[in-house]
């Protein structure tokens, strides 16, 4: 029997950008206007097919209000293969949040001992790229930070009009493979 492969993945940004949104859209195919704030911890999977045909189940795992809790981060972190950095281009203090305390706090969490650091992949998404006359982060600006924090790659996406929503999702996926067989 083949093994299945399961990858869990984690989606980190401010509240309010569009994590639980843009796994609606992946999981479900659709967009509801009006979401709750996500209570502890929502777990949803999906399967994606990879570039050289095999397919991989995402474990996808949304933190949703309850970040400031460290035990629930601990729970959240653990065990992660993938990570999903979020924010939303019509607000500018979302990109530099990422850097501090999202990524700041994953990587701390990775440094721990029996932690490799290596092992996780990343990908930077600009949601709400349909917003376009309320863009405040440049393009540019998105980019840097992704070289930053060393993520595969910046995606602007939209899980309202569903615009490189699969994207983000499957090269992260993808991502995983590559940086394995390197
Ligand atoms: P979060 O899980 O990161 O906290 P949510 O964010 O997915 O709950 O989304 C927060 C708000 O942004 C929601 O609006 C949601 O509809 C909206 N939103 C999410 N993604 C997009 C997008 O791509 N485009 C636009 N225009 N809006 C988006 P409400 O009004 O329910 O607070
Ligand atoms: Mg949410």
């Amino acid at each position: 029997m083949k093994q299945k492969l399961v990858l869990k993945l984690v989606l980190l940004g401010d509240p309010g950008v569009g994590k639980t949104s843009l796994i609606s859209q992946f999981v479900h195919a659709r967009f509801r206007h009006s979401y709750q704030l996500t209570v502890g911890l929502d777990i949803s999977s999906k399967q994606v097919k990879l570039n050289d045909g095999r397919t991989v189940t995402l474990s996808i795992n949304d933190i949703g209000g309850q970040a400031r809790f460290a035990a629930i981060r601990h729970m959240f972190f653990k065990g992660a293969h993938l990570a999903m950095f979020v924010y939303d281009v019509t607000r500018t203090e979302t990109l530099t949040n990422i850097l501090d305390p999202w990524y700041k706090e994953l990587m701390e969490f990775c440094s721990q001992p029996g932690k490799a650091r290596s092992a996780i992949q990343t990908i930077l998404v600009g949601n709400k790229s349909d917003l376009e006359d309320y863009i405040m982060v440049d393009e540019e600006e998105g980019l840097q930070l992704a070289e930053k924090i060393n993520a595969n790659e910046h995606i602007l996406a939209s899980a309202k009009e569903n615009i490189k929503v699969d994207d983000a999702f499957k090269t992260l996926a993808q991502s995983f493979f590559d940086e394995v067989q390197q």
